[in-house]
């Protein structure tokens, strides 16, 4: 059994707010190496931190035109993650699902497009908690993931489905 939560999180609340983006579309997912930033070298969707004054829509748009060259269509939120770390600012991060976009996925100084079939998503070049949320975003659930880390090692989680956005 799961011990406590050290984290009280009924008060907690995100000081950097970010976006990730999954592109899925033809039995693949659109992913990215990402080059810099946190979690430079991982395997990551495309996303970031969102600007002052940007909505988390308009914020993920944004990120994967600059990191990617595309835009996504129509993107809808399926998820929010929590993260408490050791070493960084609590982040909270919404998470979108696009089945289509514009553009050609292109490098830049921040990303590789990595498309990859949906039964090999390369979960052990990722973060240590994806693998508890991704397949909710494949599977189109909604969730709440949270998340407590010592530096990149993942000390407790919990998943929350039962939840609407
Ligand atoms: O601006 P920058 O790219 O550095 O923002 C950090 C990005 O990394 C942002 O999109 C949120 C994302 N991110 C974390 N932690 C985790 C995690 O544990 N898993 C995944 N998949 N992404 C994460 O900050």
């Amino acid at each position: 059994m799961q011990v406590p939560s050290p984290i009280d999180w009924s008060s907690w609340q995100g000081e950097v707010l970010a976006t990730l983006m999954f592109i899925i579309k033809d039995g693949q997912i659109l992913l990215i190496e990402k080059k810099r930033g946190l979690g430079a070298g991982k395997i990551n969707g495309p996303g970031g931190k969102i600007d002052p004054g940007e909505t988390p829509l308009e914020a993920i748009i944004r990120e994967t035109q600059e990191e990617l060259c595309i835009t996504p269509h129509a993107p809808r939120k399926l998820g929010e993650l929590q993260f408490s770390m050791s070493d960084y600012a609590d982040i909270l991060c919404h998470v979108f699902r696009s089945d289509d976009f514009t553009g050609t996925p292109t490098e830049t100084d921040e990303a590789v497009p990595v498309w990859t079939p949906l039964h090999e998503i390369p979960y052990q070049r990722m973060w240590e908690d994806d693998r508890h949320w991704l397949p909710y975003v494949l599977a189109e659930q909604p969730f709440l993931g949270r998340f407590v880390f010592d530096g990149e090692t993942m000390l407790w989680k919990e998943m929350i489905t039962d939840i609407k956005w």
